[in-house]
């Protein structure tokens, strides 16, 4: 028997879900043969090192496993085993990241990735005025490229700090960029100096197995990704390379930053990566992208400024600020109605801490088999928790101290999650 407390919550988390409108981009709901393989005794297994060179006994199975794993990373991702080669070990993106730095690069080399406030990521070099927020920052010296006020990279601008800055590692990809990528744009950039490049492909890497985004392996050296967001597997990361990095990339993942691989994540990561090569999964992808558009497009129609004025995958980033309300107010009264999304810097910003931006995905309730008239919905349900802001803000003042007293009692919020939870009980849930 699970312990009592900790089955209630587990009940109170899976109502949550199950009865929420899921909006994260980064979350989605993975099957239940990836939770079964998660939950499987695959996790009582230690094997440090590589299939064929363990440093334990009893790897038999284990290293058919990460072999068979490696095989399905190779053809879901459509890539030739001669040219390039997968770590499919790494705990998360994050540390998949740190994995790529901490192989190929010295300390104090230099990087450039997209930065965060413009929908880079974290562990790209992350810094502010008076601190270095990722440790990516302590450990490299970090200059971030932007974007422009089009929303869109300023390819432009980076070629010029490329040739001032001189990074060894220049980085594409992030966690809030709504466009596709010019992988051969970037290409060119870091060939005017001969450094390295690295797609980060932490949130489309469905849309790329699928062929329904640009391919950053046509250009990059190195393409790290997590495998839990658009690719729909456990919470993991992986480390493709070209051949020629292969010894340093795997040596930098274990023994260099990591311990024993988690064999439950990796078998849950095989079976995903089964399916990311079927048609069904292709179709999803498809339908995660149109539902994004019509998200898109609806509130537009609504009134709204979005970021690069639509999307090319499952992120759809919404300027609030516009309307008069922050993007902390719309991430609470849209939790308290049963709605999860997150706040998010949108192009003019001037605190990070304080965005004037939301972002949505498309993914999570693709999975649910919403289609475009449900993202029509939520898009008025989105709309509706910007108006019940403006109310409280006319009622309390515009201090988030003040916006917060007794929000939880306010009744056009609790009539909202009423028609969020009507909305959501009878969709589609995997497990
Ligand atoms: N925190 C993730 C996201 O929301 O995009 C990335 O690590």
């Amino acid at each position: 028997m699970i312990d009592p407390k900790l089955d209630i919550i587990l009940e109170n988390e899976y109502t949550r879900q199950k009865m929420g409108i899921e909006l994260i981009a980064s979350e989605n709901f993975t099957s239940s043969n990836v939770l079964t393989l998660l939950g499987s005794v695959f996790t009582n297994k230690y094997s440090e090192g590589l299939p064929g060179k363990r440093y334990y006994g009893g790897n038999k199975h284990i290293d058919e496993l990460e072999t068979l794993c490696i095989e399905r990373a190779l053809t879901a991702f459509h890539l030739d085993s001669n040219e390039w080669g997968v770590n499919v070990q790494p705990y998360s993106g994050s540390i998949a990241n740190i994995c790529v730095y901490l192989g190929l690069l010295e300390p104090h080399d230099r990087i450039m990735g997209l930065d965060l406030p413009s929908g880079g990521h974290l562990s790209h070099g992350f810094y502010v005025k008076n601190k270095k927020i990722s440790k990516s920052s302590v450990m490299f010296e970090s200059l971030p490229y932007t974007i422009n006020e089009t929303g869109y990279i300023d390819y432009d601008k980076l070629a010029e700090y490329v040739k001032v800055f001189q990074p060894k590692l220049l980085i594409c990809g992030g966690s809030a960029y709504p466009r596709d990528l010019d992988y051969k744009r970037f290409r060119e950039i870091a060939d005017t100096i001969g450094c390295l490049l690295m797609g980060d492909i932490a949130h489309i890497s469905g849309l790329v197995a699928t062929q329904e985004a640009n391919n950053p392996f046509e250009y990059c050296d190195i393409v790290t990704t997590t495998t839990h967001k658009t690719l729909r597997g456990p919470r993991s990361g992986m480390i493709f390379y070209k051949k020629e990095f292969e010894s340093r990339i795997n040596e930098s993942v274990f023994p260099g930053v990591q311990g024993g691989p988690h064999n439950n994540k990796i078998a849950a990561l095989c079976h995903q990566l089964y399916e990311v090569a079927t048609p069904e999964f292709k179709e999803y992808i498809k339908n995660v992208k149109k539902n994004a558009q019509a998200l898109a497009n609806k509130l537009i129609e609504l009134g709204y400024s979005i970021s690069s004025n639509g999307t090319d995958n499952h992120i759809v980033l919404v300027n609030v600020r516009d309307k008069g309300v922050t993007g902390s107010k719309v991430e609470k009264v849209c939790e308290l109605a049963d709605i999860s999304i997150n706040k998010n810097a949108v192009y003019g910003d001037t605190s990070a801490m304080n965005p004037g931006g939301i972002r949505l995905g498309s993914s999570a309730m693709t999975t649910r088999l919403c289609v475009e008239t449900h993202f029509t919905k939520i898009a008025e349900f989105i709309d509706e928790t910007v108006k019940i802001c403006l109310e409280i803000q006319k009622e309390k003042g515009v201090k988030l101290k003040d916006f917060l007293v007794d929000i939880e009692k306010n009744q056009s919020i609790i009539e909202l999650r009423k028609k969020v939870n009507e909305f959501s009980k009878e969709l589609y849930f995997p497990c």
